[in-house]
């Protein structure tokens, strides 16, 4: 049981934490409050000799709808630059137990990004997963330009990023973005039996198996980083962002001006 606002923790049998992302209203909008209570939770299951693998999932309707765009929507260039916005959602990847990524429903933009902190992503028949920014007039800003990349390669990444589409469960196993698929309703039965499989391993090994891995994928995707953000900042000088968050706000369509 959990005393969070944003998120449902639990430890469960067979050495796993569990973690629900919890704002039905917002589909699991990432605000800064989830974002708090997240790292909270992952940092005290890191810390409990008791746990050996991590879970995190949303709803059946949505893993997460994106970074909170009301949230965001009034935000400055210079305040995103002053404290780097969003960089500290990098965090989650420094979890240093594996990370068991649940996805059902909608995992777009930050919640796409989310989902691909973690170590290892399964899916419900049911997800969807996109990085729609540039319908807001902004660009992914949480690791999607260099993890989507990486993940599908280049095309496929750059068609989604440029044209905001979503992209199926099962599209996403057969491009190894996700490495299963089951259905909706065992999603997290399933996703918690692989973390208790994992969870019986020796700790130190299996983060060391974990850290390897990563080695892997991650050699030069700092530099990449650093740069999308600044570049995701950027997009807030620009009037089109704010318009496109606007919108999205009072749910009409967005009126482009090119600058
Ligand atoms: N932020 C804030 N509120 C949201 C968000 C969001 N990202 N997504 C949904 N909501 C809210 C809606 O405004 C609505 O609230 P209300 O009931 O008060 O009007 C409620 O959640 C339910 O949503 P809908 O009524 O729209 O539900 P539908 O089933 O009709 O549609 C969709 C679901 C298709 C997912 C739709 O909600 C949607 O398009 N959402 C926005 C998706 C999006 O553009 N996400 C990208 C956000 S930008 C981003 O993440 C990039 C920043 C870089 C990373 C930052 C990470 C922190």
């Amino acid at each position: 049981a959990s005393t969070y606002e944003n998120i449902l923790t639990e430890k469960k049998e067979g050495g796993v934490g569990f973690i629900q992302l919890n704002r039905p209203k917002a589909l699991n909008a990432l605000c800064d409050g989830l974002y708090k209570d997240l790292h909270s939770a992952l940092q005290s299951f890191d810390a409990d000799p008791e746990i050996g693998a991590i879970v995190i999932t949303g709803s059946e309707k949505a893993f997460a709808a994106g970074a909170d765009i009301k949230e965001m929507k009034d935000k400055e260039y210079p305040q995103t630059y002053l404290i780097d916005m969003l960089s500290w959602w990098e965090n989650v990847g420094k979890t240093r137990k594996p990370i068991i990524g649940a996805v059902n429903g909608y995992a777009l933009g930050g919640g796409c990004e989310l989902a691909m902190m973690c170590d290892i992503l399964i899916a419900g028949k049911n997800a969807k997963f996109g990085q729609p920014e540039i319908n807001l007039g902004t660009i992914p800003g949480m690791g999607g330009s260099q993890r989507l990349t990486r993940a599908i390669g280049k095309s496929r990444a750059m068609e989604m990023i440029l044209t905001g589409e979503m992209m199926d469960a099962e599209e996403a196993a057969s491009r190894g973005l996700v490495s299963r698929v089951h259905p909706t309703e065992s999603l997290v039965d399933e996703a918690l039996k692989m973390a208790r499989k994992i969870a019986a391993q020796s700790r130190p090994i299996t983060i060391m198996a974990k850290d390897v891995v990563n080695q892997a994928f991650e050699t030069g995707l700092q530099d990449g980083l650093k740069f999308e953000r600044r570049v995701f900042h950027s997009t807030f000088a620009t009037n089109d962002r704010r318009e496109g968050m606007a919108a999205f706000a009072e749910k009409r369509k967005a009126n482009w001006t090119q600058n």
